[in-house]
């Protein structure tokens, strides 16, 4: 077992739907809610597939559930020994997060006194990403009767299970196939043409026998164990979608022969070995702070699975591949909270990511087009195809029906993603990306700000009116602080780096100017913009205003916290009315600040971070990390801590209330850049990797590995030290 700065663990037996999200295991392709092997009515069931979307009868497409298939029930004769009605004499479940599998140890007495062990693991490959293995021990400990063993595909899985108006069945089972060798089906989804297909294998001593019982598929080996004598069980399954092949049966079939030729144990193995390498680069080691430590590494656990860096075709989700809240949605979290841990300790994974967003850029130009815009508008919320898939209506603090505006109005998504592609390019130097591809994205989301952008003849400037920024709180406002200073951003580098182009490789640039059609008289209006473009930022105070008219809001003060040391809000607020007041759901002025933080001097951020901490709500899970760090570099030290725990336990600790729809992915990201760019302080400078570092008073030091320009630093950080070598990578 591996010791326990590796392990989350759970020792208590019930249905409990935020554990199955804590518990879920993923491998970037494939996530499984951590619901038990029986499955019990009250669970969540969660299985998906990245990429695999339908819309049916849902608002918007969804991330399909589809059919589960670490089904596993005993019977002793023709009793089902379900562990809901037994006597629990012993149970154990862990994360065992150094190698992505997820522990059992049951050990159960039912109501004749019959006393059995099931223990075992299972996982989702980390090297053959279509696979799902399992394996347990069963042990009838005072008992020699018949036993039954049932594993099954249970194809009744749906979508918002639990609420009336909202599930839905996105699929129907085809082609389902049994034979004492294996269970086969596929799920084809309703609306969409996607086809999933499972072939699961039961390796049990014992009879086997299947069927197809229309929605589930069994196959059951019947056992005549000796009292005390362990049965090994083995589940084998396969998954592979028409993403990748229109020969599911056939295709699968030859996963799944090659994966039982090379074993259970050697699969493992491999799968073992992968993980260690992703950890020998990944892992973040804090002493002294036990809690921390591994809150961390459960954030960095989860980062590394829910990405896949094998398809460029799929980004993660806001709720990774861990459960059904945010429809599956991809948002501008992936580019903003996640993707500096991977430019910095998996940079292929970064540019798979940064290619989902060239996938789909021909779908944010014609989202620019449909709205009345040029270049590329991506969509606040994206699914397979690009789409703008943000529902239309949702539900407001009391439960009330309220049309949702992020999909119409939250604009800085095509900025975020500009300015993920230069964050990039400058820790990779992968030059082949950009110009193949990341200068396209550069041109055509500055060219979609040329055409948002208005001018007001009254005041001589630009102006970006009737949006929403990043805190969501106040919606329809003008010229926001943080869309603006990142939209000028965009086209400032569109710009330069076309520059750039221009002197560097003249063949390179005509390249580019033929292929977006760029002219000089669009050139001419970019820098008109860049001039002109509002930005309500008042040297003099320092302090920026939110957007135009945010100071003269009504202003409340946050003074309480609840148990969970989250804000309560202040007395007399109307949750229908956010718009008249001046708390903020999550940051938005620091959030420029923490974006681009070069572009401004540091009383610029201890001013606005005073102002506007003890304003913000933290009711966005995207919040805490921000304020971490640029607590951090202003020297608020002893609330960055808190904040630092805010994020890091935001799903081990339900802080925001809502971990059972899913993990906070953004969250996790966020968690790593606190560690990395608040607690050890690290910038850029001179073209390396620096460190100003301040450690809390408890932590007695912090190692750590970043990828830098294919070279691999390794920092360890003590109170009154900072050591760094630095080696070439291969
Ligand atoms: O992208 C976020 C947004 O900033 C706040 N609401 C939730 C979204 C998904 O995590």
């Amino acid at each position: 077992m591996a010791t326990s700065e590796w392990i989350i663990e759970d020792t208590k037996f019930e249905v409990n739907n935020v554990k199955e999200t804590i518990f879920t295991l993923a491998n970037g392709k494939i996530g499984v809610r951590g619901t038990h092997e029986e499955l019990f009515e009250k669970e969540i069931p969660g299985t998906y597939v990245a990429g695999v979307f339908d819309k049916s009868e849902a608002q918007v497409k969804e991330l399909v559930n589809l059919p589960y298939f670490w089904g596993l029930r005993i019977y002793i004769g023709d009793e089902f020994l379900n562990p809901m009605e037994c006597e629990i004499l012993e149970y154990k479940r862990y994360l065992d997060m150094k190698h992505a599998c997820l522990h059992r140890y049951l050990r159960l007495k039912d109501k004749k006194g019959r006393i059995t062990t099931i223990q075992g693991f299972r996982f989702l490959s980390f090297t053959r990403r279509n696979l799902a293995l399992a394996k347990y021990e069963i042990v009838p400990e005072n008992y020699a009767e018949k036993l039954y063993i049932e594993h099954f595909i249970d194809g009744t899985t749906k979508n918002s299970k639990k609420n009336p108006t909202e599930k839905v069945k996105h699929y129907t089972l085809k082609n389902t196939r049994v034979t004492d060798k294996f269970i086969y089906t596929e799920a084809h989804t309703r609306d969409s043409n996607y086809g999933v297909s499972i072939l699961s294998s039961l390796e049990v001593e014992g009879n086997i026998f299947s069927k197809d019982l229309i929605d589930t598929v069994t196959q059951t080996a019947e056992i005549f164990p000796e009292k005390g004598r362990k049965i090994p069980v083995f589940l084998y399954t396969s998954i592979l979608s028409n993403r990748e092949t229109d020969n599911l049966f056939e295709e699968n079939f030859k996963k799944m022969a090659e994966a039982r030729n090379v074993g259970f144990e050697q699969l493992f193995e491999e799968h073992k070995k992968a993980l260690e390498n992703l950890w020998d680069i990944a892992n973040i080691k804090i002493e002294g702070d036990e809690k921390a430590d591994k809150a961390l590494r459960f954030n960095i656990f989860v980062l590394l699975s829910v990405v896949n860096p094998e398809d460029e075709k799929v980004s993660i989700a806001a709720k990774g591949l861990h459960g059904e809240g945010y429809k599956g949605h991809v948002f501008w979290d992936t580019e903003i909270y996640m993707l500096p841990f991977y430019i910095f300790t998996y940079p292929k994974a970064a540019r798979t990511l940064l290619m989902y967003r060239y996938h789909t850029l021909k779908a944010a130009m014609d989202n620019a087009r449909k709205n009345g815009y040029s270049g590329a508008q991506y969509s606040w919320e994206s699914a397979d195809t690009g789409e703008e898939e943000t529902p239309k209506w949702g539900k407001d603090y009391y439960g009330d029906k309220v049309r949702i505006w992020t999909g119409d109005k939250e604009f800085h998504i095509t900025a975020d993603i500009a300015v993920a592609i230069i964050h990039y390019l400058r820790a990779t130097d992968d030059w082949d990306f950009f110009f193949n591809y990341g200068i396209k994205i550069l041109i055509e989301t500055a060219r979609f700000w040329g055409s948002r952008v208005e001018y007001n003849s009254k005041k001589d400037r630009y102006e970006i009116n009737d949006v929403i920024g990043p805190d969501e709180f106040h919606e329809h406002v003008n010229n926001n602080f943080y869309t603006n200073f990142l939209a000028r951003w965009n086209i400032e580098k569109a710009l330069e780096y076309l520059e750039f182009l221009k002197k560097n490789s003249q063949k390179k640039y005509q390249k580019i100017v033929e292929e977006s059609k760029i002219t000089g008289q669009e050139l001419n209006h970019w820098k008109h913009v860049i001039n002109k473009l509002h930005i309500p930022w008042n040297k003099e105070t320092h302090l920026i205003e939110q957007f135009e008219g945010y100071f003269n809001l009504e202003d409340k003060i946050i003074t309480e916290f609840d148990d969970k040391n989250m804000p309560i809000w202040p007395k007399g607020v109307d949750l229908t009315e956010l718009n008249n007041y001046q708390l903020i759901k999550q940051p938005d002025v620091i959030m420029a600040m923490f974006v681009l933080p070069e572009e401004f001097d540091d009383i610029t951020k201890k001013v606005n971070y005073e102002y506007y901490e003890p304003r913000t709500m933290h009711k966005s899970s995207l919040s805490p990390s921000i304020y971490a760090i640029l607590g951090l570099m202003i020297g608020n030290h002893e609330k960055a801590y808190q904040h630092f725990m805010r994020t890091a336990l935001v799903d081990l600790e339900n802080n925001q209330g809502n971990t059972e729809h899913g993990i906070h992915a953004a969250s996790a990201g966020g968690t790593w850049q606190a560690a990395i760019f608040g607690f050890a302080g690290m910038k850029i400078q001179d073209d390396q990797p620096s460190f100003t570092p301040w450690l809390p008073d408890n932590w007695n030091s912090m190692k750590f590995k970043i990828i830098y320009k294919k070279e691999l630093y390794t920092v360890y950080i003590t109170k009154n030290n900072v050591e760094v070598t630095k080696t070439p990578l291969y």
